[in-house]
């Protein structure tokens, strides 16, 4: 598996001298980087980037050119960010969170990076994660301090296309010490926050959505307020509160589809090829339709054991696919199953909520987010990608 992430484009090739690595911050793939002065006197101006010939400490190292002062700062030579250790050693791991306006994204996001550092990555394998650069405030200036002091649903995701800040990534590093060889291991989480609208048609999707062809793992949230199988059992109450007030976007469907297209345009993909980019087809809002699921599927209204047990246990993910997959079934909503099957090599199953039970009041205002198998698509992505170790 980590073979085939490296074909993706995100690493450097193991021992052959062929460097390339994707910038977590514009997705383009490089074989070089630059450097920034980090001194302010810099006769270059405070932040001067500079190209070198000659880089000590393997590379790690360069004097800037204007106040020969050195530095350790390596930056993108396009957008000239400042670039994680783990993304020029290869361990980027780019999880793309594609779905229909609505589908729950946003708060997806905003609940799983507070997971993670609270609780998924400690309880894993002692991990942590860290935020890198300005990610840590900014996620907190636009999830957190909605989500968990002034206990606010967030609002739908202005458009990337003429809103530069916006189309930020997240970016954290986890880190933990691998059971395997001992070593502390180190990836670069980014995290990216489409707005649906922007996945409505394939011009405005290749320009603000590069990221999805380059990302190590794919999390399709599907909005179960989309299923009119399901929603013709619930009532009425629900389902508006649970559809942002009642927006209605592109379907699940013909998102996929669209993903799907551009994958295989950009990596040279014939139709009958099938992508190998992972996929995680979570159902959101778990809590609006749990009345409804019947009595025998126990697995998906278990909370999570991953956790509790400190490791992946694959027999429970697999349990929850099937239980989906008969719930679609029941709810004649088996278009999601061929369109993925005939198009990714390797997909599973999930349904999470975000918010937790109970918690989705028509004010806006909500209780501290307490999610529900919210980390299970993760870790079932780092799992097969062998990011566990
Ligand atoms: N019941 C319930 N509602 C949720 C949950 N997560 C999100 N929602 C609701 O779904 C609506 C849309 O959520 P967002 O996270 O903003 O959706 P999005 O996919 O980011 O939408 P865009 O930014 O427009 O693409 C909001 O009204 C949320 O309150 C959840 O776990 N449970
Ligand atoms: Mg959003
Ligand atoms: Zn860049
Ligand atoms: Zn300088």
């Amino acid at each position: 598996m980590l073979d085939f992430l490296r074909k993706l484009g995100n690493t450097q090739i193991g021992g052959s001298k062929r460097f390339r690595y994707t910038c977590p911050y514009c997705f383009d793939g490089f074989n070089k980087y630059k450097f920034q002065c980090i001194n302010k006197r810099c006769p270059g101006g405070g932040s001067f980037v500079f190209d070198v010939a000659k880089m000590t400490d393997g590379g790690r190292k360069a004097e800037c050119p204007k106040c020969h002062q050195p530095s350790f700062k390596r930056v993108c030579p396009f957008c000239e960010n400042d670039l994680p250790e783990s993304t020029l050693d290869g361990q980027n791991c780019i999880i793309s969170i594609v779905g229909s306006r609505s589908s729950g994204k946003s708060h997806f996001i905003g609940v799983i990076i507070h997971e993670l550092i609270k609780r998924i990555a400690p309880q894993i394998n002692n991990g942590s994660f860290e935020g890198f650069g300005d990610s840590l405030e900014r996620y907190k200036k636009v999830f957190e301090n909605n989500l968990y002091q002034a206990c606010q649903q967030l609002e739908l995701t202005r458009s990337g296309i003429n809103n530069v800040n916006v189309s930020l990534p997240y970016i954290f590093n986890y880190k933990f010490r691998s059971e395997k060889d001992k070593k502390i291991k180190c990836y670069t989480f980014v995290f990216f926050d489409t707005a649906g609208e922007d996945l409505n048609d394939i011009g405005t999707m290749s320009t603000v959505n590069k990221y999805i062809c380059k990302s190590s793992g794919i999390i399709f949230l599907l909005d179960p307020m989309g299923i009119p199988g399901l929603v013709s059992k619930l009532d009425s109450g629900w389902v508006l509160r649970a559809s942002g007030g009642g927006v209605i976007g592109t379907s699940a469907d013909d998102i996929i589809t669209r993903v799907s297209q551009l994958i295989r345009s950009e990596q040279g993909l014939s139709e009958t090829d099938k992508i190998k980019i992972p996929v995680a087809a979570v159902f959101s809002k778990y809590d609006a339709f749990e009345s409804i699921i019947p009595e025998e599927l126990t697995t998906i209204k278990n909370p999570s054991p991953h956790c509790k047990e400190g490791r992946f246990i694959d027999a429970d993910a697999k349990a929850v696919d099937s239980e989906i997959r008969a719930l679609l079934n029941e709810w004649g909503a088996n278009a999601f199953t061929s369109q993925l099957e005939n198009n990714y090599e390797k997909y599973s199953y999930f349904t999470v909520s975000s918010l937790g039970l109970n918690n989705n009041p028509s004010s806006g205002r909500i209780k501290e987010p307490h999610p529900h198998r919210i980390e299970d698509p993760m870790l079932w992505l780092m799992s097969i990608g062998g990011k566990l170790q």
